[in-house]
């Protein structure tokens, strides 16, 4: 067998061509008239990895054979592990788009071991063997518990270029991950393909935008992570075609996986993140209300938009311009007829605290000697993807006939980031990068042809000339990458905004990204949460869906719903299609509009606990958005019960809408372990049984016992209310109410004390659009609550940092507080302190002075 690029048997590279006719395992010859110039390449037989034929241990790891065929075994960390198989005598290029090569390098030192009947290491975590006859990968922890194991009777197997691996699955394993896929939370029993692709509206689509194939995988209070690191189109099925595997595949490059320990769900995340980065800080103004349509054009709807919002006094910070300003669909241009002024008009909306995102989509139009600049550059630098036989790829997409940037080579991402000059001159603050997938509307698949050639020029990699079967996955990330490196090279000073609608896994590194054209229906709704929740699982922390449903115009409580819950989502941006009806937030009249305008506010009061999220997103790749099991893996343990629909934002806010909002019935809230405590009213809910678990269903019943279940407490829906909870032991930052995240709040820093068990909070602040922060201009304060008989103390640990606070008062709210009768005092001075009771809450208010040093304020007099 000939080995092509990176190890890809000459086969695959063609095997597109195959499509249309059934490929046999080894006669491919069958398959007509292209197969005559593959055929003394192509006939390759199916290798099945069955026996171990021969090992040799590694400082790091284990080399194994199997017959023709090679397994690597290293230990990147002692719970991390990297896996790469080749069916031939040499493994294919070590280089990767997704994976830091720092880490990529890195390895522990293993302690090889032996039997009869296997080969292997330990590291301290670990105990790994691979199983002789027949030849089986099995990952144990040190205790003995399988983590992660070959499937009994199903080789890791390669065939047409391509791969199959399978494991076992037992029964309680659940799935999750693989960035942001319609269906179910849980992956299991469903499978799925990874190949970007524009598509529209559909509910249970599948392959979508982004393809990200990294799982995590729970099981009881057991947890791993396995990411493919292969580009091409992969595909992963989670036991819907076997009752007891789950397997995993491309159809072409490199078998090349990584097994990330847990045993918790956070420390494989962690782990992930380790392996593929952190996003970057974003500017504060992104995580404030966005307002966007398809599209806001001419510049006098814009203003028009701009002053209702002011008006009205909807807290925002960004609008969005759709494709509809650029001069013919032509990127990087704007239309002067419909925007003449451009730059005053950019320096108006900054006038207004708002801050301006434009979309640039990456086809180019293909239009030379008309002046168009960025054609005529990038023909002139040879700058753009082509065809197989060389010449330049044109397909037809918004400008008509189009180019396409080739990402993958470093000088092309460099011209590319170039073409942000002049709107960065004109004060644009970020950018928008849409049909990246890449999206060709007259191409096979909607995309361009496998065989079109992109040329690799990147570090780490060898230089050299790929198919798009390879590179059609990064396509998004690289376009992504070039708009960021660009914009931090324009403005170096500046953090740079980038949505981008496709990616891979690792494109976290260069921004936010959303899940594309979804509908203004309630299932879409529905939707969001469990496709966020995944997005975070896949290690992208900034992600949002289009507020009130892309396609389609939403009824008012859907619209009101969904503004509710986007207040609790990492990006908050209404936007909605061309020709659907107005979709901003006082449509529907003013009822709507206060109850809409009411949770915005809210958004804006909740900042600094946001922000906060974000800068810790910044350096653990945590996601803002966590399934509840992210934060109490014992929820696992006793069996997992499929809730897709609450969620927390940090480790503290527990947000629970009914699982179907259009209909009208009670549900029952299921709290995590510990005490909770309403958000809106302050009332500390109930201690209550989360409903009974299968477990205990299935246990009373085999006892025969005739238990009774105590029923949970039921919420009544009410449109104006979005079910929102408080973790006991937490403490939480807020602000007074701002209209744009320009302005400085005014008032005090509030802190709200919920007394519990681990009470703890903390808060980070900066200038929110700068690096200043890089060199110590930052605030961070951490803060811890007890509760000791009758008295309740709140620390705040000394500020690091040399950033000044803009308040100079702090409003400490102790919720839980059953009466008005208390004496405050601070440990710095022997004053007595003023304290207000709010009844309704049963919270007492204290407002302190600002101090940057450690203070104690104690507070007696909690007597019923
Ligand atoms: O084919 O730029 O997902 O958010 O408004 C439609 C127009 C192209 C798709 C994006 C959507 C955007 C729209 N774009």
């Amino acid at each position: 067998m000939m080995l092509g690029v990176r190890g890809v048997p000459m086969a695959h590279l063609f095997s597109y061509r195959f499509t249309s006719c059934i490929v046999a395992l080894i006669a491919i010859a069958v398959c007509g008239s292209t197969v005559a110039q593959t055929a003394s390449t192509a006939v390759e037989s199916r290798v099945a990895l069955t026996t171990v034929s021969g090992s040799s241990p590694l400082q790091d790891g284990l080399q194994v054979q199997a017959g023709s065929a090679q397994i690597r075994i290293t230990a990147l960390r002692d719970g991390i592990l990297r896996v790469r198989v080749t069916p031939g005598a040499s493994l294919p290029e070590d280089a990767s788009w997704a994976v830091l090569p720092r880490h990529r390098g890195n390895s522990v030192q293993v302690q090889a071991t032996q039997d009869s009947s296997s080969v292997g290491f330990r590291t301290s975590v670990l105990d790994v063997r691979v199983e002789r006859n027949p030849l089986r990968l099995v990952v144990r922890d040190l205790a003995g518990n399988v983590i992660c194991a070959d499937a009994v009777g199903r080789p890791t197997e390669f065939s047409r270029g391509g791969f199959t691996v399978s494991k076992d699955m037992p029964s309680g394993e659940h799935f999750f991950g693989l960035g942001d896929k319609t269906g179910t939370f849980d992956r299991r029993e469903q499978a799925y393909t990874l190949w970007n692709t524009d598509v529209g509206p559909q509910e249970a689509v599948d392959p979508l935008y982004k393809s990200i194939p990294f799982f995590l995988s729970i099981t009881g209070g057991r947890s791993y992570g396995l990411f493919l690191d292969n580009t091409w189109r992969t595909w992963f099925d989670f036991g819907k075609q076997a009752r007891d595997a789950y397997s995993f595949g491309a159809e072409g490059g490199p078998l090349d996986y990584y097994i990330i320990y847990g045993p918790t769900p956070k420390q494989v995340l962690e782990g992930y993140i380790y392996l593929t980065g952190t996003p970057p800080l974003p500017p504060l103004w992104s995580l404030g209300f966005q307002q966007s349509r398809y599209s806001y054009s001419p510049e006098s709807q814009v203003r028009e938009i701009a002053n209702r919002l002011r008006a009205d006094k909807i807290p925002s910070d960004v609008l969005y311009m759709d494709i509809d300003y650029q001069d013919r669909n032509r990127p990087f241009t704007v239309d002067p007829a419909k925007f003449p002024g451009f730059p005053d008009f950019v320096a108006d909306l900054h006038k207004q605290k708002f801050h301006l995102v434009l979309i640039t989509d990456l086809h180019i139009a293909h239009v030379a000697g008309q002046g168009y600049m960025p054609y005529d550059t990038g023909h002139a630098g040879d700058h753009f993807v082509k065809k197989a036989d060389g010449s330049e790829f044109v397909g037809i997409v918004w400008p008509g006939d189009a180019v396409f940037p080739d990402f993958t080579r470093a000088q092309t991402r460099d011209w590319w980031g170039g073409l942000y000059a002049q709107f960065v001159k004109d004060g644009v603050d970020g950018f928008w990068n849409d049909m990246n997938e890449p999206s060709v509307f007259d191409g096979p698949g909607k995309t361009m042809p496998l065989d079109n050639i992109h040329r690799i020029d990147e570090p780490g990699f060898a230089k050299r000339t790929a198919t798009h079967a390879e590179i059609h996955n990064i396509v998004g990330m690289e376009n992504e990458r070039a708009t960021y490196e660009g914009l931090l090279k324009l403005r170096p000073n500046e953090r740079p905004f980038v949505l981008t609608r496709a990616t891979y896994a690792g494109g976290q590194r260069y921004g936010f990204t959303w899940t594309g054209d979804n509908s203004s229906t309630w299932n879409h709704l529905r939707l969001a949460t469990q496709m966020l929740l995944n997005l975070g699982l896949s290690g992208i922390s900034f992600v949002g869906d289009d507020i009130g449903g892309f396609n389609g115009s939403p009824p008012a409580d859907l619209l009101t719903r969904w503004i509710e819950m986007g207040a609790f989502n990492p990006m908050y941006r209404d936007h909605t299609t061309l020709g659907s009806l107005p979709q901003e937030v006082w449509v529907h009249g003013p009822e709507q509009e206060a109850i809409r305008r009411r949770y915005i506010e809210t958004r804006y009061r909740m900042l600094p606990y946001i922000y906060t999220l974000a800068e810790e997103a910044s350096r653990t790749g945590l996601p803002l958005v966590r399934p509840i099991f992210l934060e109490f893996p014992e929820v696992m343990v006793s069996g997992f019960d499929g809730l897709d629909t609450e969620f927390l934002l940090g480790p503290d806010l527990l947000v629970a809408p009914a699982s179907f909002g259009e209909m009208m019935d009670d549900y029952a809230v299921s709290y995590p372990p510990g005490d909770w405590f309403d958000f809106w009213t302050g009332q500390r809910m109930p201690q209550q049984p989360v409903g009974p678990n299968i477990v205990q269903i299935a246990n009373s019943i085999s006892s025969g016992a005739n238990t009774k279940f105590p029923e949970p407490a039921k919420i009544h829906p009410l449109l104006d209310t979005l079910p929102v909870y408080v973790r006991g032991g937490s403490i939480l930052p807020l602000q007074p109410v701002i209209q744009s995240t320009d302005d400085t709040p005014q008032g005090s820093l509030e802190l709200r004390v919920y007394p519990g068990k681990n009470c703890n909070g903390s808060l980070y602040l900066d200038d929110g659009h700068t690096f200043d922060y890089q060199h110590g201009a930052y605030l961070r304060q951490a803060f811890t609550c007890s509760a000791q008989g009758n008295a309740v103390s709140v620390d705040l640990g000394k500020r690091e940092g040399s950033y000044a606070p803009w308040w100079k008062t702090i409003e400490v709210v102790i919720y839980d507080w059953p009466s008005a009768g208390a004496a405050a005092s601070l440990s710095n001075s022997a004053s007595a302190l003023n304290t207000t009771y709010d009844a309704s809450q049963h919270a007492l208010h204290i407002v302190i002075p600002d101090t940057p040093g450690e203070e104690r304020l104690q507070v007696g007099g909690r007597t019923p």
